[in-house]
């Protein structure tokens, strides 16, 4: 190494539901540390994924998306949302420019317009963008943000990426590292794995369901042969939801602990025993401690 200095700061990435935050910053971190599903609102709680660039180390804020909160959970989740972006180094505005610009994102850029940290303007998705389009959105928020750069990305192609995760680490501050070089999240192994099974239930469940749902890791053993043996509570609203998670004769509960059980031994890098069990608890979302489970702060 030569005597560059190290460099650290927060990256907030935040945005509407749905626009790509959480695979933009799997793609930044280079590896897959956030949950991602085609349903908005699927992140609910801060996640930090951390990247690493020419010295420098990106503490990356995943945030849940802005919109407008109705209950309980949703109020934590937009509380998290804006907190994340506190005294950030740099606020990431991610927009899905593949759609339209609608209230929801106005709010979103409304409330970026108001604060102070410094902002990049990131434009999602251009494998799906129609190009004028794109060119004509760029020109108008720019012209309203101000940002200090624009960047016109995929996150799932990867095209863009690297120009913007260069120039997010030289504006990084001098600092030592805050992490070891191989942490790639301050999220927990339980915390992830939770994460991953909530993950396969909103790819495998429609309509409501993943939205009234919520995983705990409950218990957790390291065997002796280096195998994990996992234990996760599915907690839902209804007793109609249940048929719905546990399919016939079991079948989709089967899958989701399937697939669910890949993803976690994949994060983990060992095999896993997965158990997964359901319970109905219509007064979950009122349940305190789940929510420092889950990361995030009740909000009153
Ligand atoms: N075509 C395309 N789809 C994307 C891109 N980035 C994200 N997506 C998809 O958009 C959906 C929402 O992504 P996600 O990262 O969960 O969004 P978040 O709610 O902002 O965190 C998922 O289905 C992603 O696969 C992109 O650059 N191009
Ligand atoms: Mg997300």
């Amino acid at each position: 190494m030569t005597g560059a200095p190290t460099r650290v700061g927060v990256v907030a990435v935040i945005g509407a539901p749905n626009a790509g935050k959480s695979t933009l910053v799997n793609a930044l971190v280079g590896q897959k540390v956030a949950i991602v599903s085609p349903k908005a609102q699927t992140t609910r709680a801060r996640l930090m994924g951390i990247g690493i660039a020419g010295g420098s180390q990106m503490l990356l804020v995943d945030t849940p998306g802005i919109f407008t909160p109705h209950r309980r959970l949703d109020r934590a989740m937009v509380k998290a949302a804006w907190e994340g972006t506190e005294d950030a180094d740099r606020v990431v505005l991610v927009i899905d420019c593949a759609a339209k610009v609608g209230a929801r994102v106005e709010q979103v850029i409304a409330g970026v317009e108001a604060r102070p940290e410094p902002r990049v303007l990131v434009l999602n998705k251009v494998d799906i963008a129609d190009k004028e389009q794109l060119l004509v959105l760029a020109a108008r928020l720019a012209e309203r943000l101000d940002p200090e750069r624009v960047f016109m990305i995929s996150a799932t192609t990867g095209d863009g990426v690297p120009e913007l995760k260069a120039h997010l680490a030289a504006a990084m501050p001098e600092g030592p590292w805050h992490f070891p070089e191989d942490q790639l999240t301050d999220a927990t192994d339980r915390m992830v794995a939770a994460e991953l099974t909530r993950e396969q239930l909103y790819l495998q469940l429609h309509a409501e369901v993943p939205y009234s749902a919520a995983v705990e890791t409950e218990k957790w053993e390291d065997r002796k042969d280096g195998s994990a043996v996992i234990h996760q509570q599915i907690l839902i609203e209804r007793d109609s939801q249940k048929a719905i998670v546990v399919g016939k004769g079991g079948a989709r509960l089967k899958a989701i602990g399937t697939a669910a059980r890949e993803a976690i031994a994949e994060h983990l890098g060992r095999k896993v025993h997965l158990f997964l069990h359901v319970k109905v608890n219509p007064k979950w979302d009122e349940d305190r401690t789940l929510y420092q489970d889950i990361g995030l702060d009740w909000a009153d």
